[in-house]
């Protein structure tokens, strides 16, 4: 073997050694094993870190031997695998999902009990890794949890941020970012590999050379990194597989600070190591608005260089043969942010392998697939060509002669037609000469999928078009989904309880089994169970909000919640028009309080730090806040609690504990969302815009089930094409314009008009999510929620039609999607 290791048909190279035994006396041996011998610490001078950390290496202890058997077997097999390139994995916290993914948590509860150790202290311990913004960076943790529960293999890459998304604080109403040293005490979790570590190289010019009478281009680099992997466990939901997620970590190379700065200087020299580990530094906090930054392509192409050729010096045999590359592998674009790997991998098959360009082309187009989240213009990236050309010469070369030959061929079928031929390039001229990587990943992909029937409608009929025509058959639907045992087993373990009381075991990996609970509905038994769950879990939220804001929560109210990226499209302005409407309706005599069901209002969202409207919104949510909570007219009545740093952890106690569910964005706007289908699986329902995938939730809940309104994505359209005018929506409107009114005249802001001038204009004369225009009909619909929820009875009946319905919302169904109109690859090894 390597290194003179023994060869891997010999008994003890063959197998891995197995683990501990799997019972209280095991767990407990093992961990001790760990606090002594790998934190160093007795247990009776163990702080609560170390006794962590000795927790998690246990349960890691458990899934090793698989983890090593499936890294074999996918060396072994050689069949296909799916590749998920994603530059955001936004996993949450890790020991309670790989306890119940190993069958583990009763046994290392009373192993933790027999050390008089709480296990709930050890579970505090651990710091989320926040390695993603929000929605796409969710899915892609809860897709790589079902490829694992379904026996897919599947390497997950991305990057090991040393700083996640920014942590959330509040001063004074306004947002405050801290970092998120979430590896600041270490990780149990992560695997560093610096054996496999690869040379990324950036800058420097391109060549042409003879090779033995043929020209090839070469591509000279200034300077380079090292990749260091770092492999992260992801195991099945109790089917002994554990998938990889492979994240790197940027180093500096000996070579760098000589190549780049050339000095000598010992400064100078440490300096150029900071610049080469800041590729890895931190996640970029902006989501939907790119930046355009040098650094960010700089991290986009550091990790998809470094995942194409781990996979293929690693992962494809040597007698596998190139050409057949798409039989061993698919690689999966998550939005744009890889797409920089399709030239990547043309330049190893032209440059580095010698492939003919036809022949690369024609493989390269076989092992991507690209999926969009988006139907904002402004979020669809480009990079200018003079950065790329500077940072990436050789792939801007090889992305022109993509670009040539596709329009030649877009030439050869619609003529010269040069509006079409300028729509279609992959090149933008205007505002400067750019690279539009959305048309880079559609040409180069074998498919194209949106994340919900509508928006990949859309995507198909305004966002692409030509390219829809151009390639019939390319646009395909995969509806997201959501992992169930993340947010239905681990975050409502009560409803979790009730429902396999009803159904059994199995719903939790065949979620279409949910079905079964319809007739449920109409048990008053299971109404009564189902209300004390959900009384149960606003309990656990309740505690965790006092502990962690100091936030009281008042009893028998409902929960209406709406957490999710701060974003005027998402329209946290309607929202908080709705609760100003009603205050202000109270406190101005109008309406009596005590017609006013009882609601708390709960928000959760965080701003792209460099989002001014964004966290002016985020101000002022916390400013009616102040002045609500405060209000004695509205006691016992309304309440708006704006936890700060919403993230995985919290939105798994706070989705369980909701009464009703806030999915407004404007329609034609949200690609999906997948906060909406927790909620509904958690007995949530739903006010929303026909918009992303509240139109399929609805669809499958039922009319009466949900409560619809605003304007649709074809009437959206059609008032824009008549001309919006929001002040008219104002004028004609007076308990709008007594809402605005009052946000104008600083009654939130101690009676200074201007700090919420820009919001309250802003909506008056540009409103471009048609805030107003849809505010008569969401307030209408929210009186409907009242009235429907004085009906305990009927809405108790809703909601565990919500959960019934909604199987369909599992990831597990979007895999099985994808594998049948995207990636073709076996079932399962
Ligand atoms: O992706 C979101 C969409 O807005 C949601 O509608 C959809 O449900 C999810 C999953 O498909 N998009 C994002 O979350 N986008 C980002 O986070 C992002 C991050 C960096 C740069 C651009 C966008």
């Amino acid at each position: 073997g390597p290194n003179g290791a023994l060869e891997a048909t010999h008994p003890l190279a063959l197998a891995p050694v197995t683990g501990p035994a799997s019972n209280v006396d095991g767990f407990v041996r093992q961990f001790l094993r760990n606090l002594n011998y790998e934190r160093g610490v007795p247990l009776s001078a163990s702080s609560p870190n170390d006794q962590y950390f000795a927790f998690a290496m246990t349960v890691r202890d458990y899934l090793m031997a698989r983890w090593l058997e499936d890294l074999r077997r996918q060396r072994v097999t050689q069949s296909k695998s799916v590749c998920y390139l994603s530059a955001e994995y936004l996993l949450g916290r890790q020991l309670d999902n790989n306890l119940l993914a190993s069958g583990l948590t009763d046994i290392a509860t009373e192993a933790m009990a027999q050390c008089g150790i709480d296990i709930e202290e050890l579970r505090a311990q651990e710091v989320e890794p926040g390695l993603g913004n929000g929605g796409l960076g969710r899915l892609a943790a809860c897709f790589i949890d079902s490829l694992a529960t379904m026996s897919v293999p599947n390497i997950g890459y991305g990057i090991r941020y040393e700083y996640g998304i920014f942590r959330q604080t509040f001063v004074d109403g306004q947002q405050v970012e801290q970092p998120d040293a979430w590896l600041e005490l270490g990780s149990p979790w992560e695997f560093p590999h610096p054996e496999f570590a690869q040379t990324i190289s950036f800058g420097g010019h391109t060549e042409t050379y003879d090779d033995e009478g043929v020209t090839r281009s070469r591509w000279v680099p200034s300077w380079n990194v090292r990749a260091v992997p770092y492999n992260y466990m992801v195991p099945g939901y109790l089917n002994g597989r554990v998938n990889t997620l492979r994240l790197w970590s940027a180093q500096a190379t000996n070579s760098f600070d000589l190549r780049v700065f050339n000095s000598g200087d010992y400064e100078e020299a440490v300096r150029a190591q900071t610049y080469a580990e800041n590729i890895s530094k931190v996640l970029y906090p902006e989501d939907s608005t790119p930046q355009g930054k040098e650094l960010r392509l700089q991290q986009q192409y550091f990790f998809v260089a470094a995942s194409i050729h781990d996979f293929l010096d690693h992962m494809v045999a040597d007698d596998f043969g190139l050409e057949n590359l798409a039989d061993r592998v698919i690689f999966q674009l998550n939005d744009t942010h890889p797409v920089i790997a399709v030239p990547e991998l043309m330049r190893v098959l032209v440059d580095e392998k010698k492939l003919e360009w036809d022949a690369a082309w024609a493989i390269t187009q076989k092992c991507f697939a690209y999926t969009c989240h988006t139907l904002l213009p402004e979020a669809l990236e480009v990079w200018s060509v003079e950065l790329l050309g500077r940072l990436l010469p050789r792939h801007l070369e090889i992305i022109y002669r993509i670009n040539e030959e596709f329009l030649l061929e877009v030439r050869e079928r619609f003529g010269d037609d040069e509006i079409r031929l300028r729509d279609m390039s992959i090149i933008g001229e205007f505002p400067e000469r750019s690279v539009r990587m959305a048309y880079l990943a559609t040409v180069a992909g074998a498919k194209v999928n949106g994340v919900a029937e509508l928006h990949s409608q859309l995507l198909r009929d305004k966002v692409l078009p030509d390219f829809n025509e151009f390639f019939p058959g390319k646009f395909t639907n995969v509806t997201n989904g959501i992992t169930p045992r993340r947010f239905i087993r681990l975050a409502n373990p009560e409803l979790s309880e009730l429902i396999t009381s009803a159904l059994g075991t199995g719903w939790l990996t065949d979620l279409e089994r949910l079905r079964g609970l319809e007739s449920y509905a109409e048990d008053p038994d299971f109404r009564a169970a189902f209300r004390e769950v959900k009384a149960a879990n606003k309990r656990v939220l309740s505690d965790v909000l006092r502990a962690r804001d100091g936030f009281e929560v008042s009893d028998g109210h409902m929960l209406d919640v709406m957490v999710k990226r701060l974003h005027e499209y998402k329209r946290q302005m309607l929202k908080l028009l709705h609760i100003v409407t009603v205050y202000e309706g109270i406190v101005s005599g109008r309406v009596d309080a005590a017609s006013v069901q009882p609601r708390t209002f709960i928000f959760g969202a965080k701003a792209a730090p460099g989002y001014a409207m964004a966290k002016r919104i985020i101000h002022l949510i916390n400013a009616v806040g102040s002045v609500v909570n405060a209000d004695e007219r509205v006691q016992g009545r309304l309440k708006v609690l704006f936890p700060q740093n919403y993230n995985v952890t919290l939105a798994e106690r706070l989705i369980p504990a909701a009464d009703l569910s806030e999915q407004i964005s404007l329609a034609g706007k949200e690609a999906s969302g997948t906060g909406n289908m927790k909620f509904a699986l958690n007995g949530a329902l739903t006010i929303g815009t026909d918009d992303g995938a509240n139109v399929e939730i609805r669809q499958l809940v039922g009319d009466d089930n949900f409560f619809l309104f605003g304007m649709a994505e074809p009437e959206v359209e059609a008032l824009w094409a008549r001309g919006y005018k929001p002040a008219e929506f104002y004028q004609h409107d007076e308990s709008l314009r007594r809402a605005m009114d009052l946000i104008a005249s600083g009654a939130f802001s101690g009676g200074d008009r201007s700090v919420f001038e820009p919001v309250v204009s802003n909506l008056l004369y540009d409103d471009r999510f048609m805030v107003l225009a849809d505010y008569a009909s969401y307030i209408e619909a929210q009186a409907k929620v009242d009235a429907a929820h004085a009906d305990e009875d009927a809405w108790t009946r809703s909601a565990i039609l919500n959960v019934a319905r909604c199987g369909f919302f599992s990831s597990d169904r979007s895999m099985r999607d994808y594998i049948d109109r995207i990636w073709h690859t076996p079932p399962a090894f």
